[in-house]
């Protein structure tokens, strides 16, 4: 077992911050949770108030009591989002939080830098800017608590992940520095369709907030998300979905990233994970050893002509969740159909009949290790969609960590979302230190969500 993973997470920067976190997971832990006694609903129905309720009312508790008044969101409180003085307050409804306004009286201009920066919209096409962008984000975005890994997100990923059916070059969003033209900031956002409950809402992803190191603390980053706001309402859409390391006015749901090491050598080598009590190398090593090759019959790499039978089994699958993608086949060939060192799915057809019953699929997301003499790169596969409706879910995602494997993958990690958590223990995946929080920006939701509850995963 890890010992204990660093988990690379969308992290915290505010020892406030902090504060909350801890003040969450103290109010979060629950000795039993993620026993492997206890199973997980499959299929909730959402409705009643549970434990993360609980858990969330009694964070935003917390955190009112805590935070003297010149602490409080400064930003957040300004924005329509759940609030925490709302938290556990039924009375609301759940839906929009605000209207949307007519187009014509969205601000038409962008929002105000400080003097010596300018906007600039990036193509991502060209050569010159997918560099520029990947710089800063290779130096600059999320690192862990301890500095010691940052994600490193390739030029191909943002190629990818910016451009789905129906993205706005718009909302893939920099900032310069007048004179150099440096650039120092950047946030994006993508159109999809996500459904929240029976409502399927046209909302943006936002992602990729980033603000160069120099350049922290100066309150540029609601400038960014203000801007980005505006522009996403100038295509008429009134909300959006994100997540963050940091806990912010108000989760939807909090997840835990769960961490199975493919090279244990390298993984305690450069600290990501440490040696068990009573472990030797050689015995963690063995701990860890999969199969050669796949073991279930009729498992393949997705290909194109398998769009259709894909969108069915994952459209059927995510019904059963209360926030979900909506997709259609345009976006299953967009976001799940493989792409080298980005994009990896796999399915099962029956060896007779070649229904398409099973698929699994992992992103690839490399972190810089940084400062370590040897290596300098981790790389890391994320579980992403996974349907199992003959083969067992366990034994689909054993596959998909004998291909990981077998493609050079140190560690492959997944969260605890959908129906993860029936097979995360038993392939010997290792609990993270870090919590992923999920929100919507703009539409209420009564009550947290447990994690199980939730069929969407944001890259
Ligand atoms: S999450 C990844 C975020 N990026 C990183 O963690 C990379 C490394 N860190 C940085 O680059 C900076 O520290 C960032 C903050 C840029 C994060 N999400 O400028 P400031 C609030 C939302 O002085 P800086 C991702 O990409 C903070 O609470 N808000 O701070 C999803 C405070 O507000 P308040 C955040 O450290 C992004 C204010 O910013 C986050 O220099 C989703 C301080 O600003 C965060 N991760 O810069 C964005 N971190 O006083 C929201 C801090 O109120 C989208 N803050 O507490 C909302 C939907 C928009 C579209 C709506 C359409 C309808």
């Amino acid at each position: 077992m890890l010992s204990s993973t660093n988990c690379l997470l969308k992290n915290l920067y505010f020892s406030f911050q902090t504060t909350f976190l801890k003040a969450f997971q103290m109010v979060d832990s629950n000795p039993s949770s993620g026993s492997p006694e206890e199973t997980q609903n499959p299929n909730p129905d959402g409705n009643a108030p549970v434990e993360s309720d609980l858990a969330l009312e009694n964070l935003a508790q917390k955190v009112q009591e805590s935070l003297s008044l010149e602490k409080r969101h400064k930003f957040w409180e300004t924005q329509p989002v759940g609030q925490f003085k709302d938290v556990g307050d039924s009375s609301l409804p759940e839906g929009p939080i605000e209207l949307p306004t007519p187009l014509s009286e969205v601000k038409q201009e962008p929002y105000n830098l400080p003097d010596h920066y300018e906007w600039v919209t990036c193509d991502i096409n060209s050569e010159e800017t997918c560099d520029e962008v990947y710089n800063l984000l290779a130096h600059n975005y999320v690192e862990d608590d301890e500095n010691m890994f940052r994600f490193n997100y390739s030029k191909e990923f943002l190629r990818w992940a910016l451009q789905p059916p129906g993205y706005f070059k718009s909302w893939h969003i920099g900032v310069r520095v007048k004179s150099s033209k440096k650039m120092v900031a950047f946030i994006t956002g993508v159109p999809a369709r996500i459904r929240v409950r029976d409502e399927v809402v046209h909302m943006a992803e936002i992602n990729f907030l980033c603000v160069h190191k120099k350049l922290r603390t100066k309150r540029l980053a609601p400038v960014m998300i203000k801007e980005v706001t505006r522009r996403v309402h100038l295509e008429n859409m009134w909300q959006a979905a994100y997540t963050a390391g940091v806990v912010l006015p108000t989760p939807i749901t909090t997840c835990q990233y769960w961490h199975r090491s493919l090279n244990p050598k390298k993984l305690i080598d450069v600290g990501f994970s440490r040696l068990g009590a009573r472990m030797t190398m050689s015995r963690t090593i063995k701990l860890y050893k999969l199969p050669e090759s796949t073991i279930t019959p009729g498992f393949r790499k997705m290909e194109i002509h398998d769009v259709p039978a894909v969108t069915r089994l994952i459209r059927n699958y995510l019904s059963h969740f209360v926030v979900a993608p909506d997709f259609d086949e345009n976006d299953v060939e967009h976001w799940l159909l493989p792409r080298d060192g980005v994009i990896d799915s796999y399915l099962v057809a029956s060896p007779e009949t070649h229904e398409v019953t099973d698929f699994c699929s992992f992103y690839t997301l490399p972190s810089s290790i940084l400062g370590h003499q040897n290596y300098k790169i981790l790389k890391a596969a994320y579980s992403f969609y996974n349907v199992s409706t003959v083969t067992p879910l366990l034994q689909l995602m054993n596959d998909a960590l004998i291909v990981a494997k077998h493609k050079d993958y140190d560690v492959f990690n997944a969260l605890d979302v959908m129906q993860n958590e029936t097979f995360l223990r038993e392939l010997k995946f290792g609990p993270g230190d870090g919590k992923l929080h999920y929100y919507l920006y703009n539409y209420r939701i009564r009550h947290a969500l447990k994690p199980s509850e939730l069929g969407l995963v944001l890259l």
